[in-house]
């Protein structure tokens, strides 16, 4: 297909609530949308960076300049043989996988769109619904924690996890678990300790969780590995793992048991593709991560999650727990802890265009 053009919008969706992580709270939802479109299709990615570089070096910004100046400009006016093409001509742009992520996956669903199938099934995934958890940010106390576990408990999600940091650690685990005992139930640390303050998460092991998401370092796999020495439960990791080479070295050198796979973080569907086949070999179990995605992102984290290999469930919540009004329909929503696939072309989804309109703070079109 040629690419006769992109559009990038950056867009704000209001969120619901406000999500707080060990490393910043965010209040909004901004990010970028790329649109690619050929021969009538319009294909949609969406870039997971966010407003600053706390969660990953890259910013909405950064992504913005590097979609501009160097990764569109490798697709447009192009006759491209398929989605896997884009990774070879994209091979030469170092990091910036956030951004590269958005444009090949809206690549992937705009092939997928031309050929009628759904991304799901083209990529070789095998289920019709996937499990999703939810994972919920940091509350001022204890009693609120418990309240919120209550509340998305009821609304049957399949796996509950926790953010947690130091200070808000074993009490709040402790609480939980005793309001809930046998709830399927994670933490994550978003790289909120070291290897000296690691006691309350040894401390941890007596509450059965699943496992610890990225307990260290966002870049660390050597200290994770020791850590895993102290723990009985198993350790998660998700900032570390950017490529199916990390994720390699981070099994064999035992700093984890278990992957939570981003498409933004790790640069696209072809490097979760790898990173399946490495963990696979290794019978490490995956889940898809969240970054509070509208509608587009989310039905592409529901395309990744339908891969054999996704035997966990995931961040994939509903939209309506996010947004009162989304930029998709039909909105992608659980029930009881599922999350229907979509089964028509692409990610399944159509983007409602005056909605997007509403939300649409910039736009950038970049033709042939
Ligand atoms: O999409 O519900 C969601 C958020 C899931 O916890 C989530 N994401 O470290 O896994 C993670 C965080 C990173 C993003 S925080 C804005
Ligand atoms: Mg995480």
């Amino acid at each position: 297909m040629r690419i006769e053009k992109v559009v990038l919008r950056l867009v704000e969706m209001p969120l619901k609530f406000r999500f707080r992580t060990s490393f910043g709270e965010t209040a909004a939802k901004r990010f970028l949308l790329v649109e690619a479109v050929s021969e009538g299709f319009s294909g949609w990615g969406e870039c997971v960076a966010e407003d600053g570089p706390f969660y990953s070096p890259e910013t909405t910004d950064s992504a913005r300049s590097a979609l501009s100046r160097f990764l569109i400009p490798l697709v447009l006016g192009r006759d491209l043989a398929d989605a896997p093409a884009f990774d070879r001509l994209a091979e030469r742009v170092r990091g910036n996988r956030m951004a590269k992520g958005a444009l090949e996956a809206a690549l992937r669903d705009l092939f997928a769109r031309a050929d009628g199938v759904s991304l799901a099934r083209n990529l070789g995934g095998t289920r019709t619904a996937i499990e999703v958890g939810v994972s919920l940010g940091l509350q001022p106390t204890v009693e609120a924690t418990v309240e919120n576990v209550r509340r998305h408990v009821a609304q049957g999600y399949r796996r509950i996890k926790v953010k947690i940091e130091p200070g808000s650690d074993v009490d709040r685990v402790a609480a939980v678990r005793e309001a809930f005992p046998d709830l399927p139930l994670t933490v994550d640390a978003n790289a909120a300790y070291t290897l000296e303050t690691a006691g309350p998460l040894v401390a941890l092991d007596a509450f059965g969780l699943d496992y610890i998401e990225q307990p260290l370092h966002h870049e660390d796999l050597v200290d994770h590995a020791r850590l895993a020495g102290r723990l009985s439960t198993p350790i998660c990791l998700d900032e570390s793992i950017r490529s199916a080479s990390d994720a390699a070295a981070a099994i064999s050198l035992g700093a984890c048991r278990v992957l939570n796979v981003k498409l933004g973080r790790v640069g696209g569907y072809g490097e979760v593709l790898r990173i399946h086949e490495v963990a696979a070999a290794s019978g490490v179990p995956l889940w898809c991560g969240g970054m509070l995605e509208s509608g587009v992102g989310r039905a592409h984290n529901i395309a990744v999650a339908t891969l054999p290999g996704f035997t966990k469930p995931g961040d994939t919540a509903s939209s309506s727990r996010y947004f009162d009004e989304d930029i998709v329909e039909p909105r992608p929503e659980a029930a009881d802890g599922l999350m229907p696939v979509p089964g028509g072309p692409g990610i399944g989804v159509e983007v409602r265009r005056d909605v997007l309109a509403r939300f649409t703070l910039e736009t950038l079109e970049l033709p042939a």
